[in-house]
């Protein structure tokens, strides 16, 4: 365990200040760190050099001495200046909480393309910094603790100073930088072709998001447990920030051709650093290309309405805003009554995904978002075509069939646009 101090700016009175506070502490716990003692300061802005006031730094510095403690973590984004001003200041590490982040996802990332993802946000964010983790890292005895070199840039810890190094540095950053973008590039194109396979089934796509911690991968696991899905099908659930990195997709069949495909992506939270949204742009296309957002709130947590607006944000600047949604009001059952549960009201749906409470319900909600624009139609369908015969079996609820002389004649229930799809076999 590694010894810390945390540092934050309450600015004009934030009435999130202290909940920020206890987020970085959780941050700092899923890092293995031990947070030994935090400093607060009052300020109408922040420093801009040193984010703190000066004399703030010196305090920080003494109480770094006192609890020794190997860094300091400031709840934001310091910029590369005060970053680098705040480490020449200070005897210990200086972190903010986006290395904090980074190191999370980069120990949880599991498969190729999280791995690039985070490695690729680690870099860019470091590159500007080169100066300041050069001297923490060196402080550190170059292990840099927890993880092996904070933001994923381990390995260019212990070289010594000296500006034709840092130039060395900055060159072979750029240069992995451009093979990460490579890689990238095709994986993504990978993923996309993925994708259009898929979306040739047809099967409508509704996307697990919101908060982290807020119930996601419970939820997708409570559907799949309802729908019959098999064991080995559930995805991973945990109390732990950003348990879930890589998504997943899932086909749920509630019965009478109500089948979509469900995905479960990686949670949000407030002050993600931006070159990880971006970073983590084609993993969470699944839910930017969805049919249906369900964003998932952590009800019982009084800080719901503001985690909305941060997975709202986030999607909105993923272009994902114009999507239709439901917003699931999770762990209802910590602060209701169950015997109230579920409770609909409006695109609101109170439930407990690890009670397995309102589930169906939840279903049913789906299946009216999803295909409230069914209509009737009379087919017939010459014999040349069995595919669109099996096509329709599987994604309308076919009613009656009759085999004919000239074709196969069908009275089903399908979506609008399915039925587009077969415009030149309807009997008007
Ligand atoms: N009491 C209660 N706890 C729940 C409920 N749903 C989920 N949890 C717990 O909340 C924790 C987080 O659940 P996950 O499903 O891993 O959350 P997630 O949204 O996937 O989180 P990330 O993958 O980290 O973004 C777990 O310990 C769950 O058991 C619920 O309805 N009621
Ligand atoms: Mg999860």
């Amino acid at each position: 365990m590694q010894r810390v101090i945390l540092v934050g700016v309450n600015l004009n009175n934030d009435p999130n200040f202290a909940h920020s506070m206890e987020e970085l502490e959780s941050l700092a716990q899923a890092c293995d760190m031990e947070v030994e003692a935090t400093a607060v300061q009052n300020l109408p802005a922040a420093n801009a050099a040193t984010y703190i006031g000066s004399g703030k730094v010196e305090e920080v510095r003494r109480l770094a001495e006192m609890v020794q403690a190997e860094c300091a973590v400031f709840d934001n984004a310091l910029s590369p200046v005060q970053q680098r001003n705040l480490q020449e200041a200070m005897d210990v590490a200086v972190l903010d909480r986006t290395n904090l982040i980074l190191e999370i996802f980069g120990r949880r990332a599991r498969t190729r393309e999280a791995k690039l993802q985070v490695e690729s946000a680690g870099l860019q964010y470091m590159l500007p910094r080169l100066v300041g983790m050069r001297k923490a890292l060196s402080r550190q005895g170059g292990g840099a603790g927890a993880g092996g070199g904070w933001g994923a840039g381990g390995g260019l810890a212990n070289r010594g100073a000296g500006e034709t190094r840092l130039e060395l540095d900055r060159r072979r950053i750029e240069k992995r930088l451009a093979e990460l973008r490579r890689e990238l590039t095709a994986v993504e194109q990978d993923r996309a072709t993925q994708r259009k396979r898929r979306r040739e089934s047809v099967l409508p796509s509704v996307a697990l998001v919101g908060y982290t911690n807020a119930g996601k991968s419970t939820l997708l696991n409570a559907m799949l447990d309802v729908c019959g899905g098999r064991e080995e099908k559930r995805v991973l659930e945990q109390d732990m920030l950003f348990a879930t990195l890589d998504t997943t997709v899932r086909r749920i069949s509630p019965g009478d051709n109500g089948d979509f495909l469900l995905s479960d992506t990686v949670g949000f939270i407030d002050k993600l650093p931006h070159a990880l949204v971006k970073a983590f742009r084609s993993t969470l296309s699944e839910a930017v290309e969805a049919d249906l957002l369900l964003y998932v709130m952590d009800f019982s947590d009084p800080h719901y309405r503001e985690q909305l607006k941060v997975s709202q944000d986030t999607l909105r600047e993923l272009k994902a805003g114009h999507i239709p949604c439901l917003f699931v009001m999770n762990k209802a059952d910590k602060v209701m009554e169950e015997g109230a549960l579920p409770k609909l009201s409006g695109d609101r749906i109170y439930l407990s995904a690890k009670k397995r409470l309102g589930i169906d319900a939840l279903l049913a909600a789906i299946r009216e978002k999803l295909f409230s624009g069914m209509v009737e139609c009379r087919m017939k369908i010459p014999y040349t075509d069995g595919a669109a015969v099996s096509w329709l079996k599987e994604h309308a609820a076919v009613r009656t069939m009759e085999y004919e002389a000239d074709g196969v004649s069908i009275f089903a229930e399908c979506r609008r646009s399915d039925m587009a799809r077969l415009e030149q076999y309807l009997c008007r």
